[in-house]
């Protein structure tokens, strides 16, 4: 069993902040704790409006606090973000999220994001040399 404290892992390398200066991401889980996923809380900042792709992940994304919205840019359509919303990304959809309000999110990546991944110029995270991409296994 593992059993971590969020404030705990804030004070360790599993505090990852974007350095474009939206989100802070506390990563609880990681490839190397070796479950098959990671889990995260993350923090976007009020007034963040930015893109991502997650091309080589599947994400699912649980508002625990805050107000937003999600854009699939996709097909335009424009979700709110609140307390209690969950939104997956099961088909790396292109998206545009906007924090009205400081949110707070409790995200799960597959493949298991494995450090202090930042995205990269298309929105996306890397992946390690050996692993494979999500629905590819
Ligand atoms: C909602 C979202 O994807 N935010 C970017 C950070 C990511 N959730 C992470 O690495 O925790």
């Amino acid at each position: 069993m593992i059993v971590r404290k969020l404030d705990e892992c804030r004070q360790t390398e599993r505090h990852v902040a974007d350095p474009h200066g939206d989100w802070v991401s506390t990563r609880m889980l990681l490839k190397g704790d070796g479950v098959g996923f990671s889990f995260h809380i993350t923090t976007i900042h009020a007034g963040a409006d930015f893109q991502m792709h997650y091309q080589n992940h599947y994400e699912s994304v649980y508002c625990i606090d805050g107000e937003g919205e999600i854009e699939s840019r996709e097909d335009g359509k424009v979700y709110t973000i609140r307390p209690g919303t969950l939104y997956v990304l099961d088909q790396h959809d292109r998206h545009t999220l906007r924090a009205h309000s400081q949110l707070t999110l409790a995200c799960v990546f597959n493949p298991p994001v494995t450090g202090d991944e930042v995205h990269n110029a298309e929105g996306a995270y890397e992946l390690p040399p050996e692993a494979s991409p999500a629905g590819q296994e």
